[in-house]
Parts: structure tokens; sequence; C-alpha cells
């Protein structure tokens, strides 16, 4: 009997070839079995799956225990959010970072210039936000292990460079994005094993502005059926680049507290980041996970509250509030 698999099940087979890390082979054995359509046809494969996809479980449980493996493409997480690079060949990622951060980055005219993840930190008034660069994807290829370096990240930056073809460019990036479950959607938000949410926060990076082809940028915006915010830069003439430190900062959904000591002045220098709608609570287990079970009271400057209001626990802080913690 023949099995007749759908074109969604041919795309997670995709995702299984090109998968390098046990986790994201797992994700796309389970995405298999999900849409492979179940019949006597496919009965022999779907118990095939099933026992690769034991078999990986077991190799993930044993790597936790033994801790050995190195993956280039999982790059550590610093500052107050984590923003990833992706899009096609020689499409501008690298002069961005060059041209935010102080990271040593490849700018080429050829494609194919960035082999590995480079991280740097774009500062955006007393922040620091990570940018990481990332060698290019094409429709038939991408570096293995490149998945799981988008999987892990805060937000996705998809790179459209506006002289080149920018349908053909979303065709690729928004096919990447979607048959590896890596866009969030809130009405279907796919999950992993362990009930983690797979998608991330994404916006549209359009580069090149000083040479972009007539309409390109309405173009990019029409091609994209995704709600998803999009900005103009040129790394060339500088315009738009001054602004992307803070639309990154409010694309992230994070706000900062200025933690103050009862008695002293607080410290304006290094605020805490949180996520939006993080409470005085959140902000005590950020500073110490043992302590917040301590807090006793709060006092709260800032904003929708009197100077040196006394906040329940639960209070919602806003981005710039001083916040003295009583324990
Ligand atoms: N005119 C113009 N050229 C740019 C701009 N940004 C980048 N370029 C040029 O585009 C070429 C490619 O830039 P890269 O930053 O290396 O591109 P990339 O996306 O990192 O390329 P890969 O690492 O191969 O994926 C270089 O020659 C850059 O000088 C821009 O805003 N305007
Ligand atoms: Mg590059």
């Amino acid at each position: 009997m023949p099995a007749n698999l759908t074109p969604d099940y041919y795309k997670a087979e995709e995702w299984y070839r090109s998968a390098a890390t046990n986790d994201e082979k797992i994700l796309a054995l389970e995405q298999m079995l999900a849409v492979m359509p179940k019949h006597k046809g496919t009965e022999h494969l779907q118990a095939d799956l099933k026992r690769k996809l034991s078999q990986f479980k077991d190799a993930a449980t044993q790597q936790k225990k033994t801790g050995k493996h190195v993956d280039v493409f999982h790059v550590p997480r610093s500052g107050a959010g984590q923003v990833v690079l992706l899009g096609t060949p020689n499409t501008g990622k690298s002069a961005i970072l060059a041209a935010l951060t102080n990271a040593k980055v490849n700018v080429a005219d050829f494609p194919f210039a960035t082999h590995a993840p480079v991280p740097g930190m774009v500062k955006y008034e007393d922040v620091q936000i990570q940018l990481v660069d990332m060698p290019p994807i094409t429709a038939d290829y991408m570096a293995p292990g490149q998945v799981g370096t988008y999987r892990n990240c805060d937000l996705i930056a998809i790179v459209i460079d506006l002289s080149q073809d920018v349908e053909e460019q979303i065709l690729i990036l928004f096919d990447f994005l979607e048959s590896r479950s890596l866009l969030l959607d809130e009405s279907t938000s796919a999950t992993d094993g362990q009930g983690n949410v797979l998608g991330r926060k994404a916006f549209c990076l359009c580069t090149k502005a000083d040479i972009a082809t007539d309409g390109a940028f309405e173009l990019a915006q029409k091609s994209c059926d995704k709600d998803l915010p999009f900005v103009k830069v040129s790394v060339e003439t500088s315009a738009g680049m001054d602004a992307l430190g803070k639309f990154l900062f409010d694309t992230l959904g994070i706000i900062r507290i200025y933690a103050k000591p009862p008695g002293k002045p607080a410290d304006m220098n290094d605020p805490f980041t949180l996520p939006a709608g993080s409470t005085v609570h959140d902000l005590a287990k950020a500073i110490h996970r043992e302590l917040a079970e301590k807090l006793k009271s709060a006092k709260c400057w800032g904003t929708g509250v009197y100077d040196g209001q006394n906040v329940h626990l639960t209070h919602v802080l806003h981005d710039r509030d001083i916040v003295e913690l009583h324990f």
C-alpha cells in the first residue's frame, strides 16, 4: 500500500536531515510523526521513526549525564537580550554587526564570508543587547546546527537586502522559519516534548536602503504574510541605524529596574533587566532566588506610584522604576 506522504512530511524530513543536534533531531522526528498520514501504508515507517526517536532520546539523556558535547552554534547569552541575524548570502548581516558593535566580523563583497556565529554587544542607553552575526542560509543549504542558535535566542532579525530579489529572500527565509516552527505564532504556538514554546519573536531588518531597487521595501512588506515589524536601514549612509538600539530594546519587551538599598541612593548605572510585566517579586528573584522567599515589603519610585510608595509584591513594575526591597 503506498504511503502517500504529504509536503508537510517531506519538509519535516528535510528538517530532520539538516538537524545537527540531538534536540533538533528529536523535534524534527516528532514533527514527522505528527504530520504523517496514519494508515496501513505508513505503519512500517511510523515504527521506524518511533525507534529512531527513542534512540535519540536515550542519547540525549546520556549526553546530559556526561555533559560532553561542544556545539559552536551555542552562543552563551549576555546582556539584556539576544538577537540573532538570519539572512541569505551577502545581504549585509556582518556589516550591521560591524556598525553597531565592537565585534570583529568579516564584511566582504562575496557570499559565505561568515562561517560561524559572532556575538557583539549593542549599547542602548544604559543596557547592552547581544547581537549575533550568523552564516547565511540558502534554499538548499545551512550550516549543521544553525537552527539551534535561532531556537535559543530572544529575537530573530530577518535580514532582507533591498538591493536583491526581496520576494526570493522572503520565500527562502520564511520557508526555513516555518518548517522548523521557529516563528512565534500566538494562535498555534508549537511546543516541544516538555511544553516549551518553540517559536521566537521576529522582525524584518531591511538592509542597503541606499541602493534599494524602487519599491523594494513596500514589496517586502507586501510579500510577507506575517504580522511582523519592518525596519529599513543603510550601513553606508547610517540611515535608520541610530534608532536600531531603541527598536531592539522595545521589541525585546524588556524593562530596566534600579535597585535601591534602604537609606542609600539607587545605583543608576547598572539596571536589572526583566521581561515587561515583571513584578516586585520577580525582581527579588532576579537578584537572589533564595532571598526572594524572605521578601517582606517594597517601596517604589517611578510610573503610576507616588515617590517611595509601599507596594505589594505582586505590583507590576515599569521601565526605569526604582525599587527598595525589604527582607
Ligand atoms: N551600499 C551598501 N552596501 C552594503 C551595505 N551593507 C553591506 N553592504 C555591502 O554588502 C556586501 C556584503 O556585506 P556583508 O555584511 O559581508 O554581508 P553578509 O550578509 O554578512 O554576507 P555573508 O556572511 O556571506 O552571508 C559588502 O560588500 C558590504 O560592503 C549597505 O547598507 N549599503
Ligand atoms: Mg557575513
